[in-house]
């Protein structure tokens, strides 16, 4: 027999060792780059372009003008097993540049080398001006029938399924900006109908800080960055967007929701969806009514807590886009119900004293339900994100047949603004030729040429009427599923740059959600208010602002100049007399916990990891994810370790099982961890014990048995509410499973406010 070289035995060992541990990862941990296993060595013989994952999808293998090609769903764009220009010809190196010899210049002539630096000189794009940071998932949309009494659209119809895609974003920072700051979330969704595409472009707020299109460049200079020094990035808490919402006032009933639980969602699979516009439908007989969109999550309405957003924006910037990503890798499919308030289309286009043209006021539910008509799943992750997500380009004028639009002002500079961005975004008019915006019923547009044309029309005609191209396209009757305008009669009225006067009412609304809050929630639109008021550098801000508040709530604005250090102004005006609407609270409901990420914390010793996995197993069964808190690495028994203590953050657990109390491991040295600080003479590794003291401070459930609960005893928690012991991690985990339905454990924390 051939003898071996120790260094190829070596290989062979930490190979079959690395195969173990990918092994034990998978498929039950989501998260995997690629769908290639790599090997340890560079790979030297040909395979092709690798497959896709199992949770990719891509936009449909539809032409440029909405043709079905036939392709396969995912087609790649690469192709072949070698190395190419972007021509086609086969290249020999891409690791040297062609010189005058080894030590010579590089010759102009290397025209590999100048495709591939030529190409990269301009892989960016301008970002959105606003809505940069975002993430995005295709999916499908399924109708329930219901809303034919309303509208005539087809896609609504029972049991029609209609592919979507959907993009979640933040409003103020930069691309790279971190997913959980304050701020409105855009929940934007595209319906591929075959009567042509539809943009639901909305938000997880069903207000917004303007009345008017033309106020828009003035919220979003106020709330970016301050243009000298560009700072804070993705942040309201400073002086520039204060200044304006506490002058510009019909701002403060958005403003209210951004303090509140709704400006740092749990998740993107957690949020509700608005249009909030008013929406003008037409039915098959011809009869219009008004409505407002409403996007309602399978798992409810959650957030994170303020201290956990803070966190987890360094910890882990993406999380929500990770989230997303790694629900649908592990088949927790997002889901949501598409609803409609709907109201007759009376000439003065108000609704129990709502005017249902100013996009700064609710219809609370109670006065008009949600009804649903259809359900949409987000089951696919995109295969490549710049050109699914960052490409996607969304308008509001993309409307089918039996949606139309409303006078809303605010609406109305949509319909301009969402083409004319593309322009410079997308560089040209072209942008609905790129895969995602591709719809998936024929074009036939007669727009012609532009910057990167990607149909090759044919005919000589692109006019009307023609005869050269005997007469094609032609015109669609009603019949023949037109879009038609409304004929909505507009009144004669002079000409003026003014609002109506129902506009005038600023404060009303926004006491109407402070007082829909539960006691909790009331606490921590406080504490927001508090926090972002006292980064403003200028007091006469704080004050006006505090002005503001004193016409929303007493209470509310004596709690917050008391935490400026502040008198309490006294109302400008009468604080409203309105009727709560407690359907605006998040809490108090239980809601499927699909997706919810169970940490387990496990010392160093073998024994008992049988009932680890067995509680592993069972928390993949019930559709959530188990992560392994250890203080190595690797495998402890057969058990992979996901996370160390010196890698692991309380934040990114929604609850915590704590099967042992380890002693501090070796590496938990402040000079080496500045976490393993937290005491020096526990007997429980420090930084299982702040994991600990961080979930309890974030109203989580924390199960421990075995030894598990002396961690609870040194932290001080045992026995407080949501803190639960039990004789064997199925139990454990059982008294902790019947806490998660309601989010967090609110009874954790007394209010101090009624
Ligand atoms: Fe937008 N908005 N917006 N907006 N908006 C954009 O379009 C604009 C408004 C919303 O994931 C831009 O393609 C004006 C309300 C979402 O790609 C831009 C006004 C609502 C997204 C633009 C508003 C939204 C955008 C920037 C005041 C909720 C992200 C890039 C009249 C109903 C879409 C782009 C995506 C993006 C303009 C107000 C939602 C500049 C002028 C109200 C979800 O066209």
């Amino acid at each position: 027999m051939e003898s071996r070289k120790p260094t190829e035995v070596v290989k062979d060992v930490v190979e079959a060792a690395a195969a173990k541990v990918t092994n034990a990862l998978t498929p039950d941990v989501p998260g995997k780059p690629g769908s290639v296993t790599p090997s340890l060595t560079e790979p030297t013989d040909p395979t092709g372009p690798p497959p896709p994952s199992k949770e990719q999808g891509t936009p449909a293998t539809v032409s440029p003008t909405g043709v079905a090609t036939g392709a396969p769903p995912i087609s790649k764009a690469q192709q072949g097993d070698f190395l190419t220009t972007s021509t086609g010809t086969r290249l020999r190196d891409t690791d040297h540049s062609l010189k005058a010899g080894p030590r010579g210049p590089v010759l102009l002539q290397d025209h590999h080398f100048r495709e591939k630096m030529t190409h990269f000189d301009h892989e960016r794009i301008p970002e959105r001006v606003v809505h940069a940071r975002g993430t995005g998932a295709h999916g499908y949309f399924i109708g329930y029938g219901t809303a034919a009494d309303v509208t005539r659209a087809a896609f609504l119809a029972k049991d029609v399924r209609t592919e979507v895609f959907v993009r979640f974003s933040t409003v103020l920072g930069s691309r790279g900006s971190a997913d959980t700051v304050r701020d409105t979330r855009g929940f934007a969704t595209k319906f591929y109908t075959e009567e042509g595409n539809f943009d639901l472009v909305g938000n997880n707020i069903p207000v917004f800080f303007i009345q008017d299109a033309i106020k828009f460049p003035d919220v979003i200079h106020a709330g970016k960055p301050h243009p000298d020094r560009e700072i804070p990035q993705a942040q309201s808490a400073h002086d520039t967007f204060w200044d304006f919402v506490s002058l510009h006032t019909e701002a403060q009933h958005h403003t209210m929701w951004n303090m509140s639980d709704r400006g740092i969602p749990r998740s993107y699979r957690m949020m509700e969806g608005f249009g909030v516009h008013t929406f003008r439908l037409v039915n098959a007989a011809g009869d219009t009514a008004l409505v407002k969109f409403h996007w309602k999550p399978k798992l409810g309405v959650h957030s994170l807590t303020w201290e956990e957003a803070q966190l987890i924006a360094g910890v882990d910037p993406d999380y929500h886009r990770r989230d997303l990503y790694d629900a649908i890798e592990a088949g927790a499919f997002p889901e949501w119900e598409l609803g409609l308030q709907v109201f007759p289309d009376t000439p003065d286009e108000t609704f129990a004293g709502v005017d249902l043209l100013d996009p700064t006021k609710i219809v609370p539910e109670e006065l008009a339900p949600v009804q649903p008509v259809g359900r949409m799943v987000l089951d696919r992750t995109p295969t490549n994100f710049f050109a699914e997500v960052e490409q996607s380009a969304f308008h509001l004028g993309h409307l089918p047949p039996g949606i139309d639009v409303t006078n809303d002002p605010l609406l109305q500079g949509r319909l301009f603004s969402y083409v004319d961005t593309q322009i410079t975004r997308l560089a040209g008019p072209n942008f609905n030729q790129i895969p995602v915006n591709r719809p998936h019923a024929p074009v036939n547009d007669m727009l012609r040429d532009g910057f990167h044309q990607q149909a090759v029309h044919g005919g000589v005609a692109p006019y009307r009427p023609n005869s050269l191209d005997g007469g094609n396209p032609f015109t669609a009757g009603a019949d023949q599923a037109a879009f038609a305008d409304l004929p909505v009669t507009v009144t004669e009225a002079p000409k003026v740059r003014a609002s109506p006067a129902s506009f005038a009412d600023h404060y009303s609304q926004v006491r109407l959600f402070w007082l829909s809050m539960t006691p909790v929630e009331r606490e921590h639109i406080i504490n927001a208010y508090t926090f972002e008021l006292s980064r403003c550098y200028h007091q006469e801000i704080r004050e006006r602002q505090l002005q503001c508040l004193a016409n929303i709530d007493p209470v509310l604005c004596a709690e917050v100049a008391a935490g400026l250090g502040l008198p309490t102004p006294e109302a400008t005006e009468p604080v409203a007399d309105v009727a709560p609407s407690p359907a605006l609270s998040q809490v108090g409901q239980a809601w499927p916990p699909d997706g919810r990420v169970i940490g387990i914390v496990v010392g160093p010793q073998t024994d008992g990891t049988e009932d680890v996995d067995a509680v592993r197993r069972t928390i993949l069964g019930a559709g959530m994810v188990p992560l392994v808190i250890g203080p190595h690495g690797g495998l402890i028994g057969d058990l992979t370790v996901q996370r160390t203590f010196a890698a692991a953050r309380s934040v990114e657990f929604d609850a915590l099982l704590l099967a042992a109390a380890p002693a501090p491991s070796p590496d938990a040295v402040p000079a080496r961890d500045a976490k393993a600080g937290a005491s020096d003479s526990a007997t429980v590794d420090p930084r299982v014990l702040l994991l600990i003291d961080e979930a309890w401070r974030h109203g989580k459930a924390i199960g421990a048995w075995g030894t598990g609960a002396e961690a609870l005893q040194q932290v001080g928690v045992a026995g407080s509410p949501g803190v639960v012991t039990g004789e064997d991690g199925a139990a454990t985990l059982e008294a902790v499973q019947a806490l998660l339905p309601l989010h967090r454990v609110w009874d954790r924390f007394p209010a101090s406010v009624a």
